[in-house]
C-alpha cells in the first residue's frame, strides 16, 4: 500500500490505495512507518519525497475500517493514534533528513496533517486541504491542532477545524501553511527537482537545520543561540563543510556526501 523507490538519494514514498483516495488502514500505516524507519537507518537515503497515487493525496483515516453499524463497543481512537499515527508523525519530524511532500490532490483529516508535518510542502493548484474531523464529531489529530495553530494562529486554525471548509492550495500557500502551490502538470517535476537537489546537498547540515528550526518555536532567543552554536560546531566538523569551502575557493561545484 506504499510504493517505495530509492533513486539518486531520494526515497520516493507513494501512498497507494487510490480507489480509497489513499485513506489510511493499518497496512498502509505499517508500510509507511517501516519505510520511514528505513529512511532513518539508511545513509543512502538523503531525502524523502512523499506523495499519493491517483487523484488524491490522502483522505485520512479509512472510515470503512471500523463501521459503527456493525455494533460492538465504541472504538478507542486514542489507541489508534498512539499505535499507528503518532509514531509516524514523530518519525517524520525527528528524521534528520529533508522530507518533501507533493500534495497531488485532496488531503483530508489526518491525511492533511501528515502532509503538514513534512518539511517542505508543494501542492498541485487543484489540491485542497480539509480538516474533515468536525464533520464526523472528531477533533484535529496527527499534529494538526499544533501545526495549524503555530502556523496560522488561533482564528484561522479554529475556523478551519470547526467548519471543515476545504482550503485551496493557493490560499494555503498565501497563508504560509505550505511552501507553494504549482500547476498540476508541473507538481511532480518540481517536487522531484527539489528533492534531488536537496539529496545532493550537504544533508547532514540540512538535518541539523531541520532540528534547529523545529526547536525555535519552543524556546527563547537565548536558548536558540546555544542550539545554533552546538549545531554549527557539528556542521563545521563535517566533510561537507570542508568540501563546500574548498569548492567555493576553487570556483567549482561542490560534491557533498551528507557526512
Ligand atoms: C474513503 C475515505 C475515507 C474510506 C474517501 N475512508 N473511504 C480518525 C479515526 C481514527 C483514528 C484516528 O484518526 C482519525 C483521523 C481522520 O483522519 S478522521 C477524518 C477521516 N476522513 C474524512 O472524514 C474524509 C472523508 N472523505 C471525504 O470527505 C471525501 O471523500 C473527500 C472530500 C476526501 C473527497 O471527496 P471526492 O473527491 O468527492 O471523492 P469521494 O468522496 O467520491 O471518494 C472516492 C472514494 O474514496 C469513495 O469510494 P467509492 O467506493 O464510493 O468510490 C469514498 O468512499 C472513498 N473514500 N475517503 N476516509
Amino acid at each position: 500500500s506504499v510504493l517505495a523507490t530509492l533513486d539518486r538519494g531520494v526515497l520516493w514514498l507513494v501512498l497507494n490505495r487510490p480507489e480509497k483516495l489513499n485513506a489510511f488502514n493499518e497496512d498502509m500505516h505499517r508500510a509507511l512507518r517501516s519505510q520511514l524507519d528505513r529512511a532513518h537507518e539508511n545513509a543512502a537515503v538523503r531525502a524523502v519525497l512523499l506523495t499519493g497515487a491517483g487523484r488524491g493525496f490522502s483522505a485520512g483515516q479509512d472510515l470503512g475500517d471500523r463501521d459503527p453499524r456493525r455494533g460492538g463497543p465504541p472504538p478507542d481512537l486514542g489507541h489508534t493514534l498512539e499505535t499507528f499515527y503518532n509514531p509516524t508523525l514523530r518519525r517524520l519530524r525527528s528524521l534528520e533528513k529533508p522530507v518533501i511532500c507533493a500534495v497531488n490532490g485532496v488531503a483530508a483529516g489526518a491525511g492533511a496533517n501528515i502532509a503538514l508535518a513534512c518539511d517542505i510542502v508543494l501542492a498541485a493548484r487543484s489540491a485542497r486541504f480539509i480538516q474533515a474531523f468536525s464533520k464526523i464529531g472528531l477533533v484535529p489529530d496527527a499534529g494538526g491542532s499544533w501545526s495549524l495553530t503555530r502556523i496560522l494562529g488561533e482564528p484561522r486554525a479554529k475556523a478551519l477545524a470547526m467548519t471543515a471548509e476545504p482550503l485551496p492550495a493557493d490560499t494555503a500557500a498565501e497563508w504560509g501553511l505550505i511552501w507553494k502551490a504549482v500547476e498540476d502538470e508541473a507538481l511532480m517535476d518540481e517536487a522531484t527537482a527539489l528533492a534531488e537537489r536537496l539529496a545532493a546537498g550537504a544533508t547532514l547540515g540540512l538535518g541539523l537545520t531541520k532540528r534547529l528550526i523545529q526547536a525555535a518555536s519552543g524556546g527563547s532567543f537565548d536558548a536558540q543561540l546555544d542550539l545554533e552554536r552546538d549545531a554549527q560546531r557539528r556542521a563545521g566538523q563535517s566533510a561537507d563543510y570542508a568540501e563546500g569551502v574548498a569548492a567555493f575557493l576553487e570556483k567549482r561545484a561542490p560534491v557533498f556526501r551528507g557526512q
